[in-house]
């Protein structure tokens, strides 16, 4: 993927200040409406069936994040979801902690039943939990594992036809065809809790301006994986508590000349 294609988004999104409407878990939502503000999109936080589908319409993206579910939300996601279906608004999704108990692995394939989305993001855990396949996972987090990441997000996107970015170490993006691999990030990002869920709510923001899902994934992927590397190298961050506001305000100030210059962007290889 052209570097100057994907940082020319960022420019794109701010300029648009889209409006993301996150349906989202109640650890969460702050830093993740501060996370979105950062970077120049505009969060709204929503959670009432009565309002969902018109909430929905008037979005960039929406946003469907099962942390904490519980069955009054997931009505509204299915409600929020088919909105924004019958009004060609992307919906991404994040099945947090799909695998841990049969509900969320239930709930997740009920919501890829009733709602067409445009992209999935998760760990590798979740990924192969919601596409028929078996993972450990400890709660919300992925346990490591020595399989093929790059195969398994390809495998993923061909069985639930979307595409999906699977986030760690490296992260992929794979429509089922092409699987692209992105390199930036920084390890602190995994001792603050909430970093994956901003993360799919930021896929949410480039997608809103950016109608090749693929080219917007990778937008969001490297633009957070270079501010969390721009943030780590602070002077002032001595450690997640000081690095999660260096975050927020690295959202802010990336430029996209930086992520041209530093975005790591290639072809996976999915063997
Ligand atoms: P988990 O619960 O397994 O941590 P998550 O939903 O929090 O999953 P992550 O996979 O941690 O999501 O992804 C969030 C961000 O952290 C992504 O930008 C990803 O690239 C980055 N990240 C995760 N682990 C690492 C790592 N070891 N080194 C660098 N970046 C990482
Ligand atoms: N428990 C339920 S949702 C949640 C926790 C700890 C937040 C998970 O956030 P992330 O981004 O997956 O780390
Ligand atoms: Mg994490
Ligand atoms: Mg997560």
């Amino acid at each position: 993927m052209e570097k100057p294609k994907i940082s020319s988004l960022l420019d794109r999104l701010r300029k648009n200040n889209p409006l993301i409407c996150n349906i989202t878990n109640m650890v969460v939502t702050n830093f993740t409406a501060n996370g979105l503000l950062a970077l120049g999109a505009s969060p709204v936080m929503s959670n009432s069936p009565e309002e969902a589908a018109e909430m929905a319409k008037i979005s960039g993206a929406l946003v469907l994040n099962m942390g904490t579910l519980h069955p009054r939300q997931v009505e509204t996601m299915i409600i929020a979801g088919r909105s924004a279906n019958l009004h060609n608004i992307p919906v991404i999704f994040d099945p947090v902690g799909a695998g841990a108990t049969a509900y969320r692995t239930e709930t997740a394939k009920k919501i890829l039943s009733e709602v067409c989305v445009s992209v999935i993001r998760g760990n590798a855990a979740e990924i192969a939990n919601i596409s028929g396949e078996h993972w450990e996972i400890k709660g919300v987090d992925a346990v490591s594992s020595n399989r093929n990441i790059a195969g398994l997000a390809k495998s993923a996107a061909n069985k639930l036809h979307t595409i999906v970015a699977l986030t760690g170490k490296e992260d992929f993006v794979s429509n089922g065809e092409i699987t692209y691999a992105n390199y930036n990030g920084h390890p602190i990002l995994t001792c603050v809790t909430g970093t994956g869920c901003l993360l799919t709510s930021v896929l949410g923001a480039f997608s809103a301006v950016e109608p090749d899902f693929m080219l917007a994934s990778l937008g969001a992927l490297t633009t957070y994986g270079i501010a969390a590397e721009n943030a780590a190298k602070k002077e002032a961050v001595m450690g997640p508590g000081s690095f999660q506001t260096a975050f927020l305000d690295e959202l802010h100030n990336i430029s996209p000349a930086e992520i041209e210059k530093y975005s790591s962007v290639g072809l996976a290889d999915e063997e």
